[in-house]
């Protein structure tokens, strides 16, 4: 039995708790607090530890999703929560371009914290106001080799695409690091003759 831990992560508001929600096949564990700040006006409550949620993608593949916290102020959760994660989904809420600028510090975190396959989701998509995804990846400017996917977080077959997409991904890059890893020991071993 295989297993995968996916961190679903992203600015505030992006849609992350309502992935999880959407996805798991397991009653998902929410950590929702009413909000006393500035984020009030867009929704009353946020994730302050995080999301869990559990789904089976194939007879020997489960795969464990964790949500972190978009607000900065509990961002110490993210490094806990990506402990041990095989890759990763970023989450943009396409339909608020003034959330770009935190959705590119939560992108920037990641990437230099950690080197593993990860693609992002251009959420809420049924917004007519909604960013297509060519124009989420040139914002975020996103690798080429980087799937940027159309996503509806609400939408159970859209959220099952995006995991799928991103667990295709991963086995992928996986193959490649390794067949990189033999590549680079028979070099090696060449040098010692
Ligand atoms: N229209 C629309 N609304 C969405 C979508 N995904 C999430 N939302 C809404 O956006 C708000 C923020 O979602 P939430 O999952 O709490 O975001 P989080 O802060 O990233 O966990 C909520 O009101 C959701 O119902 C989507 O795909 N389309
Ligand atoms: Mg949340």
């Amino acid at each position: 039995m295989g297993v995968l831990k996916i961190v679903v992560t992203g600015a505030f508001n992006s849609g992350k708790s309502t992935f999880i929600k959407t996805l798991s096949e397991v009653v998902p564990i929410e950590t929702e607090a009413k909000i006393t700040t500035y984020g009030r006006r867009l929704k009353p409550t946020t994730t302050v530890a995080l999301d869990y949620g559990r789904i089976r993608v194939a007879d020997d593949l489960v795969v464990h999703l964790f949500g972190t916290p978009g607000q900065r102020r509990f961002s110490f959760m993210w490094r806990v929560l990506a402990r041990g994660m095989h890759g990763y989904i970023l989450l943009v809420d396409s339909a608020d371009p003034s959330s770009v600028d935190e959705a590119r510090y939560v992108y920037a975190f990641f990437r230099r914290n950690w080197n593993l396959p990860h693609i992002v989701g251009a959420n809420k998509q049924d917004l007519p106001s909604a960013l297509p995804p060519e124009h989420v990846r040139a914002l975020l400017s996103v690798p080429p080799d980087t799937p940027v996917v159309p996503l509806v977080a609400t939408d159970p077959h859209s959220v099952k695409s995006a995991l799928l997409t991103l667990v295709d991904h991963m086995i992928e890059w996986y193959a490649k690091k390794s067949e990189q890893s033999r590549h680079d020991a028979v070099l090696s071993s060449q040098r010692l003759l």
